[in-house]
C-alpha cells in the first residue's frame, strides 16, 4: 500500500497474468484492495505470518517494497536496520523455501536506492554521472541497509548454503537503484528526495512550501510510471542477459530550482521558499547528481517515457491536478 505498491498493483492486475497477495501493515485503500486476491494485513518481520505464507501459497514472485526511507532511519538507525536488513533477509529466506518446495525459481525484486552512494560535495561536483561500483561508501543506515541486502540477495541467488549437499530451491534476486521517485498519486513520508515531490504536491493543494534544501541541489529522479515499468520489465527479463545484481535508474537529474520553476509554469501563484536543513541537505549532497543506467539498457531494455519536462507535463501536473481538483 505503499507509493511504489501503488502504481504496481494497479498495473499487474491489469496484466492480469497472475493472483496478487498483499503483506502491509495497514489494509489496503479500497481502491487497491479490489485488484488483488488476498491481502493480508502484517508485518515482514513476523515469522510466523511468513511460515503461514509458506503453507498458504506458491509464490514464483516477490516485490519486497517495504522499508524505512533515509531521513526517518537516520532518526532510528536499529529500528531501520531491523525492518530494512532483518525484513528483506526474512523474504529472502521464504523466497529460497518457496523456491525449494515448488521447484521452480523465484523471483525476488529488490527496489534499491542511489542512497547506496557516498559521495562528498566536492566528488559530486566531479563525477558526472556514476556506475555501480563507484562511490558505494553511504553515509546512511538507510544506504547502508540497501547496499548490503543487494548482497544478500547476490549470496542467496550464487552461493547459499554452498557448503550443503541438500541444499535446492533457487532465488533469482533482481535489484534496481531507483534514483527519487515522484509519484502523482501519493506523497512520499521519510525520505530525503521529498522535496520535490512535497513542493508539487503542496503547490497543487495551495499551501506555501519550505523546500528543505539548497535551490542548487541536484539529483536524479523519475516519474513514478517508469519505476513501476521498470520493476516489472526486469521482473519479466531472460536470466541469461543479467550481468549485475542491482541496476543503476535514471530519468531526468533537476536541481530543485529547476523543479520550483516546472511547478511555477503550472502553478503560478505557488509559494516557494528555502529553510536548508543542514543535516538533509548533507545526506542529499552525498547522492549522486545524476547515475550512469546504460547497462540496465543494455541488458534489459530500461527506457523511461517520461523526460523532465513531459513528467511534468503529461504525467504530474494533469494527474495531481484531477486529483486535488
Ligand atoms: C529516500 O529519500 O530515502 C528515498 C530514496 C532516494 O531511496 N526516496
Amino acid at each position: 500500500g505503499g507509493e511504489i505498491g501503488h502504481g504496481l498493483i494497479h498495473q499487474l492486475a491489469a496484466d492480469g497474468s497472475r493472483s496478487i497477495v498483499t503483506i502491509d501493515l495497514a489494509p489496503l485503500d479500497a481502491s487497491l484492495a479490489k485488484h488483488v486476491q488476498r491481502e493480508i494485513t502484517g508485518s515482514i518481520m513476523d515469522r510466523t505470518l511468513i511460515e503461514r505464507l509458506l503453507s498458504e501459497f506458491e509464490i514464483d514472485l516477490v516485490f519486497h517494497l517495504a522499508a524505512l526511507l533515509s531521513t526517518r532511519s537516520e532518526f532510528s538507525p536499529l529500528a531501520a536496520h531491523e525492518v530494512n536488513v532483518g525484513g528483506t533477509l526474512n523474504l529472502l529466506e521464504f523466497a529460497q523455501q518457496q523456491s525449494s518446495s515448488h521447484g521452480r525459481p523465484v523471483v525476488f525484486m529488490y527496489p534499491s536506492s542511489i542512497a547506496v552512494y557516498g559521495l562528498t560535495r566536492e566528488t559530486k561536483a566531479a563525477a558526472g554521472k556514476v556506475k555501480e561500483d563507484q562511490f558505494t561508501e553511504s553515509t546512511t543506515m538507510y544506504g547502508c541497509n540497501k547496499l548490503y541486502c543487494e548482497q544478500l540477495g547476490r549470496y542467496y541467488a550464487r552461493h547459499y548454503k554452498q557448503l550443503s549437499a541438500e541444499h535446492s530451491g533457487q532465488v533469482d534476486f533482481r535489484g534496481v537503484r531507483f534514483p527519487g521517485l515522484i509519484s502523482a498519486m501519493t506523497v512520499p513520508s521519510g525520505g530525503t528526495s521529498d522535496f520535490a515531490p512535497e513542493m508539487i504536491h503542496a503547490a497543487a493543494k495551495g499551501e506555501s512550501y519550505a523546500c528543505f534544501v539548497r535551490p542548487d541541489t541536484r539529483i536524479p529522479f523519475m516519474a513514478m510510471p517508469d519505476g513501476v515499468d521498470a520493476l516489472i520489465a526486469l521482473s519479466k527479463a531472460p536470466r541469461a542477459s543479467l550481468t549485475l545484481t542491482s541496476y543503476n535508474l535514471g530519468a531526468f537529474a533537476p536541481s530543485a530550482a529547476d523543479v520550483e520553476a516546472e511547478v511555477k509554469r503550472a502553478f503560478p501563484g505557488a509559494a516557494i521558499t528555502y529553510a536548508v536543513d543542514t543535516k538533509r541537505q548533507g545526506i542529499v549532497d552525498s547522492w549522486p547528481a545524476d547515475v550512469d543506467d546504460s547497462a540496465a539498457r543494455r541488458d534489459w531494455g530500461f527506457h523511461p517515457k517520461y523526460r523532465f519536462e513531459s513528467a511534468f507535463r503529461e504525467y504530474l501536473i494533469p494527474t495531481i491536478k484531477r486529483r486535488y481538483a
